[in-house]
């Protein structure tokens, strides 16, 4: 049946007399209904992806690529006047994730169904995504995001388990979204939600009562952030999540034949970040229940699990106070003391317990009791080796691996870029869909100037849709033109946005002073920083002013312009991403774990400006010095500043007379009246006196370099080389590699 056909059925009435809801909502019904009709991945053993976040994104055209029947459908609506772009437009975006973590989860779910395995993700239904970012005055503004709807890509489903809290029990029940994989099978992403949660007791933005368990339990998508107030119900959602999932599992294994004491032949479990961890003890506490001693139960769960460190920030590795376990889930407190009591015993080494001043650690849990622990680049996984894990290196040399990152190329090539796609099918034929390393092929053209002047010829085609994109959904000019040089990531210091908003007043002054740039910049921003996080919100604020101040100066404007997006997410990154000539990945080196926005760049043919961070370090590797900007210290004096203590901000400050004039202009007049002191003058004072992420020291390496990378871009054929060179050498980054590797040494399903 033709999409056209089943609308028909469904609403008695053809394509062209339905409104773009009701095509959406036929068309959500049809691809679920070809999804139902696709093979489900089979096989003994299981793999259980367990996240906090999934960051999906849209589904709509994810899935009909997916399906094959893209193309297809487009074409029938184009037929009845219709575009599938506009009946895109009416599928909300499910946020269900911060940034990074929770997109890769999305991406690996992907390619999991891909490359046909057997396995499934597990995590929560938040009836909210990631809080909706609106600007007032130049500050940020925290709105709910609710997503669900009565049509939507989550099937309800007949399983519900009961899951014990301290007190009080609730039950849950199990929603699935079907993973289409492309060209291949069906897998399934599992949410858990309860019934008794009560949207109405959000009030004045994104505020609820946080001790109402059975009302907030999948209400909201925790921010990453340090915000202490409210840090318990996060327990409470890690254990709704993980004790479904241990539930799930053990049913499914004894389903297939698993006597309990084989689980290992039947499930592995990824732990994405520490979110899921209480899924050890939950796991053999269930064992127990189900007839095992507490020796076989850990000697079980301890061949079954798997842990994945996405950062180094001290600050972001979870430990829990004993007193919040205790009042949450008291009865894994006495599987986790016994856990810890081994450990203690057996090495004797404060620095590797579990339990340590009042504090579960979860990290140290998930390595002494699982088979792996992987980093998600290269340089982190040697930085985790060597330092910060360094004691556990030691003692389980071979549970520690590597597992670059990747992304799925449906979404971020095939999908968001169409254009790009086409043209290297033309060039290459359509295997690299398939085996991203095809890519390679691509080299051959670097000299063919023809070839070349196409690949820039797409560029200008996706800056043209990303300015009318704008224009029409945010109300932004820009002009295409322009070398668009685009920051998109969560806000935070160890990313330094803030640097990049020094070099914008750099250019201001430059320009103020008769220095006018080769072509006009376009420098765009799209960052949610987390509620509580001030600083974060403080730069912010910086950015807005600064865009404000340019757009109103004459002398300015026509030569740089400064844009924030509102509310960045998926949807946008879509349209972002291959319109995009030089990407910002600037973090301090040794921050920034992996990074992944820098491989959908790199895919779409933008050059990157970065630090010797996360995989920049590897993209640098295959694309070589002419093809990346690299800039900066590298970790090593990074971590060996840290370690002696030597940095101080003021010494740049005080040295350099042209950075000394960009920090002191956050506080100037002319900010001040369009911004407010407090908050500018907070920023102006962190930077003078912390600058804990030490951007001064790497500032004027950075305008030297970007002072290269513009210049470099007015050479078209010489750029478009290296846009090519780029594209061609993505292959390694596609998340079909990553997850291969990971079946391979971890999950051997
Ligand atoms: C923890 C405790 C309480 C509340 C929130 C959190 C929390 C939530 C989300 C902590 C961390 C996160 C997200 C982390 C994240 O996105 N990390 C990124 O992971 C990417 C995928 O591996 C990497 O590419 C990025 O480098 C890394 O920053």
């Amino acid at each position: 049946m033709t999409a056209n056909e089943y609308i028909k059925v469904r609403f008695g009435r053809h394509m062209d007399q339905c409104t773009n809801e009701e095509i959406y909502i036929g068309l959500l019904e049809y691809v679920k209904d070809k999804a139902k009709s696709k093979e489900i991945a089979g096989g003994k053993k299981k793999l259980y992806y367990i996240s906090a976040e999934f960051l999906i994104g849209k589904l709509l055209s994810n899935n009909l690529i997916n399906l094959g029947i893209y193309d297809e459908v487009k074409s029938e609506l184009e037929a009845c006047g219709k575009s599938l772009a506009e009946i895109e437009e009416i599928e909300v975006e499910p946020s269900l994730g911060n940034g990074g973590l929770g997109r890769l989860a999305a991406c690996f779910l992907d390619s999991i169904a891909t490359l046909g395995l057997n396995g499934d993700g597990v995590g929560l239904a938040y009836h909210m995504g990631l809080f909706k970012q609106v600007f007032r005055n130049n500050l940020q503004n925290e709105e709910p995001n609710p997503w669900m709807s009565e049509h939507s890509w989550m099937t309800k489903t007949e399983k519900t388990y009961t899951v014990d809290f301290g007190g009080f029990n609730v039950t849950s029940r199990m929603y699935d979204i079907d993973v289409t994989g492309y060209d291949s099978v069906t897998t399934k992403l599992h949410l858990f939600d309860v019934d008794t949660v009560d949207e109405s007791i959000i009030h004045d933005g994104i505020n609820f009562d946080k001790s109402q368990f059975t009302k907030n339990l999948t209400l909201f998508l925790y921010p990453d952030d340090s915000d202490d107030n409210g840090r318990l119900l996060r327990v409470y959602q890690q254990y709704f999540m993980v004790s479904n999932a241990a539930q799930l599992i053990l049913d499914e294994a004894v389903e297939k034949g698993s006597n309990l004491h084989d689980l290992a032949d039947y499930a592995v479990i990824q732990i994405n970040d520490t979110h899921p961890s209480m899924v050890i003890p939950e796991l053999i506490r269930l064992l127990q229940i189900r007839g095992l001693t507490m020796d076989e139960a850990i000697e079980v769960v301890s061949k079954c699990c798997a842990y994945t460190n996405h950062t180094i920030l001290a600050e972001a590795l979870e430990k829990w106070p004993i007193h919040f376990m205790m009042k949450a889930v008291p009865q894994l407190m006495p599987i986790i003391r016994e856990l810890h009591n081994r450990i203690h015993i057996k090495y004797n080494n404060p620095d590797v317990d579990i339990i340590k001043d009042g504090l579960v650690h979860m990290a140290h849990m998930d390595i002494h009791y699982g088979i792996s622990i992987n980093g998600v680049a290269a340089l982190h996984t040697e930085i985790l080796k060597d330092t910060e894990l360094n004691q556990f290196y030691k003692l389980y040399p071979d549970k520690f691996n590597n597992k670059t990152n990747g992304i799925t190329f449906r979404r971020w090539l095939l999908y968001s870029n169409p254009e790009l796609s086409k043209l290297i099918e033309e060039l290459i034929g359509p295997g690299f869909k398939k085996d991203a390393t095809e890519l390679k092929k691509l080299e051959q053209y670097m000299n063919d100037d023809a070839v070349v002047q196409r690949f820039l010829d797409v560029k200008n085609t996706r800056k043209t849709v990303l300015k009318n994109y704008l224009a029409k959904t945010q109300g932004i000019n820009i002009d295409d033109n322009s070398v668009y040089d685009i920051q998109i990531k969560r806000l935070h210091e160890y990313k330094r946005q803030q640097m990049n908003a020094l070099y914008v007043i750099n250019k201001y002054f430059e320009i103020k002073e008769g220095k006018k740039p080769a072509r006009p910049i376009t420098v765009i921003f799209g960052a949610k920083a987390a509620p509580a996080y001030i600083i974060a919100k403080d730069i912010i604020h910086l950015i807005l002013c600064l865009s404000e101040i340019i757009e109103k100066d004459p002398e300015v404007s026509p030569y740089l312009k400064v844009v924030m997006v509102e509310n960045y997410n998926v949807t946008l990154a879509e349209k972002l991403i291959p319109a995009c000539d030089i990407h910002e990945q600037i973090s301090l080196a040794s921050k920034e774990a992996s990074g992944t926005s820098n491989m959908k760049f790199m895919l779409n043919g933008a050059v990157a400006i970065g630090t010797m961070d996360g995989a920049n370090v590897e993209m640098h590797e295959f694309v070589g010095d002419d093809n990346i900007f690299i800039f900066g210290e590298d970790s090593d004096t990074v971590i060996k500043r840290y370690a002696d203590a030597s940095y101080c901000s003021r010494d740049y400050y005080e040295k350099d007379e042209n950075l000394k004039k960009c920090v002191d202009f956050i506080v100037s007049d002319k900010m001040m009246e369009v911004g407010q002191k407090e908050n500018l003058e907070r920023l102006y004072n962190e930077l003078l006196n912390k600058d804990w992420f030490m951007t001064f020291p790497d500032f004027k390496d950075y305008c030297a370099t970007k002072e290269k990378a513009y210049a470099a871009f007015e050479n078209r054929t010489e750029w478009g080389r290296k846009m090519i060179k780029n594209i061609a050498n993505a292959g390694f980054f596609s998340s079909d590699r990553t997850i291969e590797q990971y079946n391979q040494d971890i999950w051997k399903l």
